[in-house]
């Protein structure tokens, strides 16, 4: 299974005006509101094109518009007119710079993955989300932050990541999808050289325990993929450029 898109990490800058007072306040209620996405001012006048909208509806605020973005695990951004009580969803990458929006008088562009909290470590930062998802859920959603469901390569890594939760477990990026026993990076198909699986572990429960979850006690251990769990994202750190404003730099702690 591979990433669908490659993400674009240095948006520009086409957004012309701050937002209000106003808005920033219903992003600070979204912040509560949703753990794993909070949006962010895209443009003014701008809405992703005709072909990159995946839904219009009516809302009658911009919180109803994000909230209908929030129930859609595969939304990145919506538009909003507060005049026309329009809502546009968008599932695609386009809008998140900006980039290949169309001028759309009235409408305010915002857009998902502007994230904080990632912790560093070494040249990757990672951060925990207390959210159920299933695996495949679970990858769309760190793929939203322009990030990908993280995964452990070495010890190191392994216990820092472990060390994000006090108790109980959550998904890696790890399967044996593809092959029985034989686990895999699930974004590039890559043979994992590392593991640490509980004693007894990997099991292939029941036949049909294909992905890995990570415990608060560093191990791995095989359960189904449809199954939900918490999760954690990685960005490599190393490729984020504050010089060309990567978003990804503003990710960090
Ligand atoms: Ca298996
Ligand atoms: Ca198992």
């Amino acid at each position: 299974m591979r990433r669908p898109s490659s993400p674009s990490p240095s948006p520009t800058t086409s957004s012309s005006r701050s937002p209000s007072p106003f808005v920033l306040f219903l992003l600070a209620g979204l912040a509560l509101e949703a753990e794993t996405k909070d949006y962010r001012l895209a443009g003014n006048d701008l809405c992703p094109g005709a072909s990159d909208i995946s839904l219009e509806a009516e809302a009658r605020t911009m919180l109803h518009c994000s909230l209908l973005c929030e129930s859609d695990i595969y939304c990145k951004g919506f538009c909003y007119s507060s005049s026309q009580l329009l809502c546009r969803i968008s599932s695609s990458d386009v809008g998140k710079a900006g980039r290949d929006a169309v001028a759309t008088p009235g409408f305010n562009m915002f857009w998902t993955g502007y994230v904080k909290g990632f912790r560093r470590y070494g040249e990757k930062a990672y951060r925990h989300f207390a959210s159920s998802r299933t695996h495949w859920d679970a990858r769309n959603l760190c793929w939203n932050m322009n990030a990908s469901l993280a995964v452990p390569l070495n010890a190191g890594e392994n216990s820092f990541l472990a060390s994000l939760v006090n108790t109980g477990s959550f998904w890696i990026l790890a399967d044996d999808a593809t092959t029985e026993g034989v686990w895999e990076n699930t974004d590039t198909n890559e043979r994992l050289s590392y593991g640490r699986w509980r004693a007894g572990q990997p099991d292939n429960g029941g036949g049909v325990e294909d992905c890995a979850e990570l415990s608060y006690l560093a191990e791995w251990n095989d359960i189904a993929c449809s199954q939900t769990r918490y999760y954690a994202c990685e960005i490599p750190v190393a490729q984020c450029d504050r010089r060309r404003d990567d978003i990804r730099c503003s990710y960090l702690l």
